[in-house]
């Protein structure tokens, strides 16, 4: 395909904003480019041949599209040449574009590689979702709390098309019309698919009174207004019912239009299309398409057989309060048309086993989602090796003695374009000029990397982009947040949603402790700098407890002359993907310290290990495949292994209160937290809410691995700061031991085990 150059962009640009690009705004030149990207976006849409996949969920944080898209279609270099001769920077141009923040982490991430990797690899495949007006709400941090605001992020234009496409979708008796919105997706140097995003043409901003806050019974009016609103009440739970029923009910109708529209004749659906459930969210696809082909007058033994073949499961965690689990009393208010056909599908449990725990309603009238998936779909997948590993052996064993067929690992992975090329260009031609072009499409190219992990001056220059990326942060730092940095510090970053089983308060009590041992005299080898990015769900108090006391000791520290020179903390506000791809390509050591067996995979480590930082991490999730794949050398792991924990958990034997009395270093930092300089910075009811946690319940077991994490970390600083070659070298084995975690092997494997795409 032909590539436009800079001469062209240069004309299609000037005949767009009808004036010289000199005197263009970046709001005139952002909408432009959005325009020639989308012409040439649509140029690769590609038919259909055979099964086309419909990747269904809840969440696509899909980030800035801009930029990533110019490199996906092979323009990025030619625009911002021609930008840079009239004087316009990319950075800033990339700047005026809003972030969709149409996802709260992982999961929603995860989706938006996904889609990436689809294309890329001429898969035929679309997303399946919801147009939320706002994304997932702005943090604020007011005296060192957080505070919620909404995002409006469909402010200018934006990439969504509304498209003449329409579908009726019954909610509560009341019939509903939802319309289709298409974003473009591209793939690097492939074919274009496309994002389906519903809403109602009635949704109104001016239902949103304070913060975030919205009357949640005006149906029509804030259905899709917010990204999973807060289901902490009754109203907001109900909605999330609401919300999730018109994202699938007009998703099948779509699918299915589409299937006949190229010849199905719903028999053999199978032939047309491949349907993934996201988490457990979009589970009411099954009985909605049942519903649907019955309709059409299709039995429903047949048509149950035919989605079960259709369909396939991803499970994304093993937290029990994390699993969906409705009252059928609220699938009777907003879906009683699914209703029915829930209680069926149960009857055929009930035939098929004894076992009342698999059953999907049970003795209460509580509807399991995850069951009713795993029943009826024909494939569950973890996402990590570790994570099937718990849900075949314990979690979900009573399934897996079913069906042991159905149950399969694909462990996540990231997209390249956006983790390496997108976020840290300098890297990226490092390893062009050292091993060629061939690494961005196929990853395990970057093995090749390994024979220069002697070379001092490759080295050398690893080193040297790693400090530039630093300093790069540290100016967004300073112009963003007005948060002054050291890039000669060691940067350890800690990036993701805040959740207790993460265990931000680990780290947290280690930079206690370690603002005591400067106190004392015992300074590190290298002064630090401890980054946080991260986000609390609104009802979440202990998570905002946690974020209070960072912000907290931040304050306590910065005013503490002897402490300051040696230790800093950052909290980043309103951590996104626009945030993530600034911090990653800066961060010497990665902090991936969840409670081992509580982390379905993590992909941020992914990220980070692929931009050159060694992780410290307790054997979870996939730091487990990572720490196989660099070798024990090349990584720093700590504490307790998921079999003990799960052992823990098991016999209910695990005490706070008994490491607390009994362990100096534990009393001494969780003391600090109410201690009269805390409290003269901070909200006292807010600290002590949380050191009474950490004493009485300690959930996630923080206590027991403070110590190994203390040692491991300390190890680290040494290292980084006494031998920097070797530290370079090792951060050039964890590159190219990346090539594994691309999504693009992901999505290899999907298709070769579930999905049979051509
Ligand atoms: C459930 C009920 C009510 C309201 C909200 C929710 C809800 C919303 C979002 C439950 C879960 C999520 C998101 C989960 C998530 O992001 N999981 C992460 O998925 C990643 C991709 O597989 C993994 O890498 C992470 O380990 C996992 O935590």
């Amino acid at each position: 395909m032909k590539v436009k150059g800079v001469k062209e962009i240069e004309n299609t640009l000037i005949n767009i904003c009808k004036k010289e690009i000199e005197q263009c705004s970046y709001e005139e030149l952002y909408t432009a480019l959005l325009c020639i990207t989308e012409e040439e976006s649509k140029k690769r849409a590609r038919s259909v041949e055979g099964r086309k996949l419909y990747y269904i969920s809840a969440e696509f944080l899909i980030g800035k599209l801009l930029s990533n898209n110019l490199i996906n279609l092979g323009l990025y270099d030619a625009v911002k040449s021609c930008l840079n001769a009239h004087g316009k920077s990319m950075a800033e141009l990339e700047e005026t574009e809003p972030e969709p923040g149409l996802g709260n982490g992982g999961l929603g991430r995860l989706a938006a590689c996904f889609l990436d990797s689809l294309a890329t690899l001429n898969l035929p495949g679309d997303g399946i979702g919801l147009r939320y007006h706002c994304g997932l709400f702005r943090q604020r941090f007011e005296d060192q709390s957080q505070r919620e605001l909404p995002d409006f992020w469909l402010g200018g234009r934006d990439w969504a098309r509304k498209t003449g496409k329409t579908y009726a979708v019954s909610l509560a008796g009341r019939d509903y019309t939802a319309r289709l919105y298409q974003l473009a997706v591209t793939g690097y140097e492939g074919r274009t698919n496309y994002l389906n995003l519903f809403d109602l043409d009635t949704v109104d901003p001016s239902v949103i009174s304070k913060g975030i806050s919205f009357d949640k019974d005006d149906i029509s009016r804030n259905l899709t207004l917010f990204l999973y609103p807060d289901d902490s009440d009754e109203a907001g739970r109900l909605l999330r019912i609401y919300q999730q029923y018109l994202m699938v009910s007009a998703g099948a109708q779509m699918i299915l239009e589409e299937c006949v529209e190229r010849g199905s004749n719903l028999h053999d659906l199978y032939d047309y299309a491949a349907i993934q459930i996201n988490d457990t969210h979009p589970s009411m696809v099954i009985p909605e398409l049942i519903r649907l082909l019955g309709k059409e007058g299709i039995d429903f033994g047949e048509a149950v057989e035919i989605v079960t073949k259709v369909c396939a499961y991803t499970n994304h965690t093993i937290l029990a309060e994390a699993l969906e689990k409705w009252p059928k009393d609220y699938l009777n208010t907003v879906v009683p048309q699914l209703v029915p056909i829930i209680e069926k599908l149960d009857e055929i449990v009930r035939e098929r086993t004894e076992d009342a725990s698999a059953a999907i309603i049970d003795a209460s009238e509580t509807v399991h989602m995850a069951h009713m998936d795993i029943h009826f779909t024909h494939s569950t997948n973890g996402v990590a090796a570790l994570h099937t590993e718990i849900l075949k052996n314990s979690e979900l064993s009573r399934f897996y003695s079913l069906y042991p067929e159905k149950f399969n690992n694909k462990t996540n992975g990231i997209t390249f374009r956006r983790w390496l090329l997108k976020c840290n260009p300098k890297l990226a031609d490092l390893i062009e000029e050292l091993i060629g072009p061939g690494y961005k499409k196929n990853a395990s190219e970057l093995e090749r990397l390994k024979d220069f992990a002697g070379d001092e001056e490759v080295l050398k220059r690893l080193a040297q982009i790693k400090h530039e990326n630093k300093e790069t942060l540290a100016q967004w730092l300073g112009h963003t947040q007005k948060i002054r940095t050291n890039p000669d510090c060691m940067f350890l970053i800690q990036s993701k949603r805040l959740h207790e089983y993460k265990r931000q308060q680990l780290n947290l009590l280690y930079l206690i402790h370690k603002y005591f041992e400067i106190k004392s005299g015992h300074m590190p080898k290298i002064p630090v700098t401890a980054i946080f990015g991260a986000k609390a769900a609104p009802a979440y108090t202990i998570a905002k407890d946690i974020i209070h006391a960072l912000l907290t000791l931040s304050k306590v520290i910065e005013d503490d002359q002897e402490v300051s020179q040696w230790l800093q903390i950052v909290f980043v506000e309103n951590y996104n993907v626009t945030a993530a791809e600034k911090m990653i390509p800066a961060c010497d050591l990665s902090e991936q310290i969840s409670l081992a067996s509580k982390e379905a995979s993590g992909t941020g480590n992914m990220k980070f290990m692929l931009n050159g930082a060694l992780t410290l991490g307790t054997l979870d999730g996939a730091n487990v495949e990572i720490a196989e794949a660099v070798g024990e050398k090349n990584i720093y792991i700590f504490g307790q292994s998921s079999r003990q924990v799960i052992r823990r958990y098991a016999h209910g034997d695990y005490s706070a209160r008994e490491w607390y009395d009994t362990d100096a270093n534990i009393r001494r930092a969780i003391d600090f937290l109410t201690s009269e300089i805390m409290t003269e910075y901070g909200t006292q009811e807010k600290l002590e809410r949380l050191q009474k946690e950490l004493t009485n319940k300690d959930w996630f077991q923080t206590l027991p691995d403070f110590n190994a994490y203390i040692v491991r970390k300390e190890q680290a600083i040494a290292d980084y700061a006494l031998n920097p070659m070797e530290w370079a070298k090792r951060s050039l084995v964890n590159i190219s031991m990346a090539g594994y975690f691309s999504s693009d092997r992901t999505i290899e494997e999907y298709n070769r085990d579930i999905w049979h795409l051509r």
